[in-house]
């Protein structure tokens, strides 16, 4: 045998390897035997690079970076699903099925927390792995998926496909990653999905790699080009060619089937090796499929019915008091540690005075603490039954934590604030949303880290920031810092100096100016100095920007304070102008308010709204005297209604897409 034969031996032998043992779970060779034979291949793929396989088994521990994500556009949109959360949504969706005169199967499948993903292959070979993205365009993820041991790189018959499914990471993974991250002091990671997104959006496919990820394939776009009948033989095909579909996915022939399996698998969730948060119920007939379609965003033949949050009980054993950037007192409960869906809460927000007299909490009491939509821990009530007379009312603080003084509380609002600007809390806090992600986006840079530095006198002020590498060596004596991180973080500080001046206008924290408002003023001013040159009737021209706002602004930059900052900010090299892309015209468009409503065939209703944005239109959900036009598609409901009422100007299909075709966006 000539060297290209055996490494084309040691292909079959690692990849047949890799499929007993990731997709059928079934191996039949040792992890010795397959080290040796891998070993083996890396060395003659070194001696002979000419014969080595584009998509060669060695590629799967990684060691491959990209500099950026590119965009792909799904041929196909990716649709999600329409979430139900009770046995009655579940029964109306049968009966509006069998009202249409079909008598479906059903294909119960679990409903893996993961995160999307779209595979092309080309003659059997493995080409291309997407991010679901917007369901249009997606992110080339492909350096990563090749580390997914479950991902075939060659399939079993030379075909040309394209696959869907879920990438995820194992729950015994995840409870490694932070068993890893606690000892070095680093934010855990709050569940199996975000780690999994985290660890597929790297630039740097080791990371993946050591991820251990995994997946489950659940659905051929176009299986009709397959002379597939049936989403059960979709499954089954896929299967065979060598992806790894769950064997828990079942026909059913009715509403009983269903109901059956999900109570089956509510039972058995917690045994799985992973995160479930719901259960997938198709229709089996493609025909029928094909005959119920889709809306805009979903297929009318599928629906997501989701696990009710669990709710569990715990002790609230104290109500501590935060400060926030703008002086805003946030009451948080200390909770005894109660593990919520998978990840420990010892905390919970209890948003203001109000809302702790409405639930009549008391400290001592027992609490039922749930999940709101999945991820913020929420206090739901007290135990009344449970209480024991030991507790204590719960009586709302009158001064500032922190600096001490008197709390205010707004005309008409719910919030206590701090109102002194030098107050030690609101620093930190205004520290904070300086490096946050939507402002400067300086990478490492968490709420703990900043409290350290502000209290170890590291940073007082934002200029302080730019002036952190003078205190190198005292950070890299800091706990859980070394080198690397002192220089990355050093190095994200410097990067942020370029950034456009949109970020550096909200990390100001001027009261009022949100990310978006950031956008537009420096969209039209185009320099800090510009800005702050104007006064509030030149501000308030600005379509949005109202009288409080436009003093607000003009206060700030007429105070001698932040213009002493602006000052210091520009000597040490940050960038004062608008990096962004143009903002483009239309008369149609520039300035006016839109609401999209219902259907429309030829584009979804985000992609709409973003070209309205980028003409410096205005698109919400609501409609309102304020609206100048109202886009109405298919089925579109009340808010045509009530446009007509209000004598709002109203635009069908014909006449939008003639708008954007004379612009050249379609
Ligand atoms: N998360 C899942 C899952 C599934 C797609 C294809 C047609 C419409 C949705 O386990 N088992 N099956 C589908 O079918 N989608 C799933 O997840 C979707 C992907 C995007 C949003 C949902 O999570």
């Amino acid at each position: 045998m000539n060297i290209k034969q055996r490494m084309d031996e040691l292909v079959e032998i690692l990849e047949k390897a890799n499929y007993e043992y990731y997709v059928l779970a079934e191996p039949t060779i040792t992890d010795q035997e397959f080290d040796k034979y891998l070993r083996e291949l890396e060395t003659l793929e070194k001696e002979y690079p000419e014969y080595a396989k584009k998509n060669s088994p060695t590629k799967r521990v990684g060691g491959m970076v990209i500099d950026k994500f590119q965009k792909l556009k799904h041929s196909i949109p990716m649709l999600s699903l329409p979430d139900v959360f009770s046995e009655e949504e579940i029964i109306e969706f049968d009966e509006r099925i069998r009202k249409s005169g079909f008598h479906p199967e059903y294909v119960c499948e679990l409903k893996i927390d993961g995160v999307s993903v779209s595979l092309h292959y080309e003659n059997g070979e493995f080409v291309t792995g997407a991010t679901r993205g917007d369901g249009t365009i997606g992110e080339d993820i492909s350096h990563n998926v090749k580390t997914i041991r479950s991902v075939p790189m060659h399939l079993r018959k030379p075909v040309s496909i394209e696959v869907r499914g879920e990438i995820y990471m194992p729950k015994e993974t995840l409870a490694k990653l932070n068993q890893e991250r606690l000892e070095l002091d680093m934010p855990l990671l709050q569940n199996c999905r975000n780690a999994t997104a985290g660890s597929i959006r790297q630039l740097d496919s080791s990371v993946a790699a050591k991820r251990n990820l995994n997946t489950w394939i659940y659905h051929l776009p176009n299986p009709e080009d397959y002379g597939i009948k049936t989403h059960f033989e979709a499954l089954e095909y896929m299967k065979s060619l060598g992806f790894k579909t769950n064997p828990c996915n079942r026909l059913v022939k009715d509403i009983d089937g269903i109901l059956h399996f999900i109570s089956e698998y509510q039972e058995k969730r917690d045994s799985l090796s992973y995160d479930i948060d719901g259960i997938v119920i198709k229709v089996n007939d493609l025909e029928m499929q094909k005959k119920l379609g889709f809306t805009s965003k979903y297929p009318r033949w599928a629906i997501a019915y989701k696990f009710p949050a669990l709710e569990v009980l715990t002790k609230l054993n104290d109500i501590i008091f935060t400060v926030g950037r703008t002086g805003r007192i946030t009451p948080n409960a200390v909770l005894d540690p109660v593990i919520v869906m998978g990840s420990t809460v010892k905390r919970a927000t209890l948003h203001n005075e109000d809302y702790i007299l409405e639930k009549g909490l008391k400290i001592g009491d027992t609490v039922s603490i749930r999940k709101a939509g999945d991820v913020i821990p929420e206090v739901v009530e007290a135990k009344l039954e449970r209480r024991t007379g030991n507790e204590t009312d719960f009586v709302m603080i009158t001064h500032c934590p922190i600096c001490g003084s008197l709390l205010q509380k707004k005309e008409g609002q719910v919030d206590h604030y701090c109102m002194n600007p030098k107050c030690p809390a609101r620093h930190i806090e205004g520290l904070v949303h300086f490096v946050s992600r939507h402002a400067m986006n300086i990478d490492g840079f968490g709420e703990k880290i900043m409290e350290d530095f502000f209290n170890l006198g590291f940073i007082k002020s934002i200029p302080d920031i730019y002036h952190l590498d003078q205190h190198k060596e005292d950070l890299v004596e800091l706990e859980g810092y070394g080198h690397k991180s002192v220089d990355n973080l050093l190095e994200a500080i410097e990067e942020s100096k370029k950034n456009s001046l949109e970020r550096l206008l909200f990390g100001l924290g001027i009261g009022g100016i949100g990310d978006k408002t950031a956008l537009l003023l420096a969209r039209i001013y185009k320099t800090m100095d510009e800005l702050a040159s104007k006064t509030k009737e030149e501000l308030m021209e600005i379509r949005d920007i109202g009288p409080i706002l436009a003093q607000n602004i003009e206060d700030y930059f007429a105070n001698v304070d932040n213009q002493t900052l602006i000052h210091n900010l520009k000597e040490l090299g940050l960038n004062m102008k608008f990096l962004g892309e143009e903002l483009k015209t239309s008369d149609d468009f520039t300035g006016k308010r839109f609401v999209v409503t219902g259907t429309i065939s030829f584009m979804g209703r985000d992609e709409i709204e973003k070209i309205i944005e980028s003409y410096g239109g205005h698109a919400s959900g609501s409609v309102s005297s304020k609206t100048d036009v109202v886009i109405v598609g298919e089925n579109p409901g009340s808010k045509e209604t009530k446009a007509k009422e209000l004598g709002i100007l109203i635009w069908d299909e014909e006449h939008l897409y003639s708008v954007l075709k004379d612009l050249g966006e379609i």
